[in-house]
């Protein structure tokens, strides 16, 4: 049975400074994800300590907090059988020079602190950030044609 999940995907400002928007868009919309939610945006400071609160105390925190309110980002919704996962592997590792060659953060990165894309990190993650980044009436599920090519028809 399918597993359809929906997880939180950020192109962080290094993304949109980089003109990079369309390739990252472009890998997860190829994988056979559905974007169902989309909005471009600058965050305050008090934001980002939340979103990263995880982290606070660490060394790299402040930089961290710096970088994703630096400026604007653009926030997603992706839909799709275990897209957390499925999007976890599309983004690859964390530090670009541990991730596999053919992920997001190994063909178009190079440093930790620069590493262009957040994507929650398991189904509890998924569900708190989607909540905190998106309201209701922001989401729309919709239906793709020849959704069988995809994702099968069961
Ligand atoms: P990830 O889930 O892959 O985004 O990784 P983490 O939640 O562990 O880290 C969140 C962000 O903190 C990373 F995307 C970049 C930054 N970070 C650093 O700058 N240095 C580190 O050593 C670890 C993380």
């Amino acid at each position: 049975m399918r597993n359809i999940q929906r997880t939180l995907v950020l192109i962080k400002p290094d993304g949109v400074q980089r003109g990079l928007i369309g390739e990252i868009v472009s890998r997860f919309e190829k994988r056979g994800l559905m974007l169902i939610a989309m909005k471009f945006m600058r965050i305050s400071k008090e934001f980002a300590e939340e979103h990263y609160s995880i982290h606070e105390g660490k060394p790299f925190y402040r930089g961290l907090v710096e970088y994703i309110t630096s400026s604007p980002l653009v926030a997603m919704i992706w839909e799709g059988p275990d897209a957390i996962e499925a999007v976890r592997q599309t983004v690859g590792s964390t530090n670009p020079v541990e991730a596999e060659a053919g992920t997001i953060r190994h063909d178009l990165s190079i440093i930790t602190s620069r590493n262009l894309v957040h994507a929650s990190d398991s189904a509890e993650t998924a569900e708190k950030e989607i909540k905190k980044w998106f309201a209701d009436d922001q989401i729309f599920t919709w239906t793709r044609i020849h959704e069988d090519w995809f994702t099968g028809l069961n």
